[in-house]
């Protein structure tokens, strides 16, 4: 079968996710390492984000997408459940991460620290002392969820905590975010727990932001 290839950066949360899972399904694939906006995003993604898919003549943008054409186009294990139940509850947690955790824990409190460093600035306290509610708030929520099982989705790993571990990964790297992890004993065990597997340690981003497309 054509190899997938993946553009985008570990440095995204959401290309490390993919890249993720086909290290869980052992798929023989390519991250070719691309800047943020850059013009072979714009080919398939028409707001030029990471990441993007192309394999054989299939291209397509968003990360959820691009996990269930993989999932269900190369063998493996199954990270969407195809039982009615754990396929809801998947998309459920993927969405909420996607639409709620990502925006409160990366784009308003890990950004709030690393966007005024990139121009040699202080962090935003102000932003950072807003958004921390909201941040205990859904760490709460996910504590709970993880609480019985260890996993967001029945028993085993899905691709709700794929989608979910980069994330971890990053809101730990500012210090009230580390704090409240490891305050939450079960989500705190869980990151410890995944974090352990190969296919996370295998796609460890570098230091830094994403680099960002700049036209010569
Ligand atoms: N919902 C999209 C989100 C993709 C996304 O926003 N990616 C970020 C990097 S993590 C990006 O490309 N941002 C472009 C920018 O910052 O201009 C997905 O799941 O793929």
């Amino acid at each position: 079968m054509t190899r997938p290839e993946i553009l985008g950066s570990l440095r995204s949360t959401y290309t490390r996710a993919v890249c993720m899972l086909c290290e869980e399904k052992g798929i023989d694939y390519q991250l070719t390492e691309t800047p943020l906006n850059a013009p072979a995003l714009y080919a398939v993604h028409p707001l030029g984000r990471m990441p993007v898919l192309r394999h054989g003549d299939v291209e397509l943008f968003e990360s959820k997408a691009i996990a269930t054409y993989l999932d269900l186009s190369f063998p493996g294990p199954r990270f969407i459940p195809s039982e009615a139940r754990l396929a809801g509850l998947t998309e459920q947690w993927v969405s909420l991460v996607n639409t709620l955790v990502d925006r409160t824990f990366i784009r308003t409190y890990l950004f709030a620290y690393v966007v005024p460093m990139l121009t040699g600035g202080k962090p935003d306290r102000q932003a950072i002392d807003a958004v921390l509610p909201a941040v205990r708030e859904q760490v709460a929520i996910l504590d709970k969820a993880v609480a019985a099982t260890g996993c967001l989705v029945g028993e085993q790993l899905t691709f709700a905590d794929i989608n979910l571990l980069p994330i971890l990964h990053r809101v730990q790297q500012a210090p009230e975010g580390a704090v409240v992890v490891k305050e939450a004993g079960n989500l705190a065990r869980y990151y410890e727990k995944h974090s352990a597997r190969p296919s996370f340690k295998r796609t460890d981003p570098p230091p830094g932001p994403p680099a960002r497309y700049r036209a010569a």
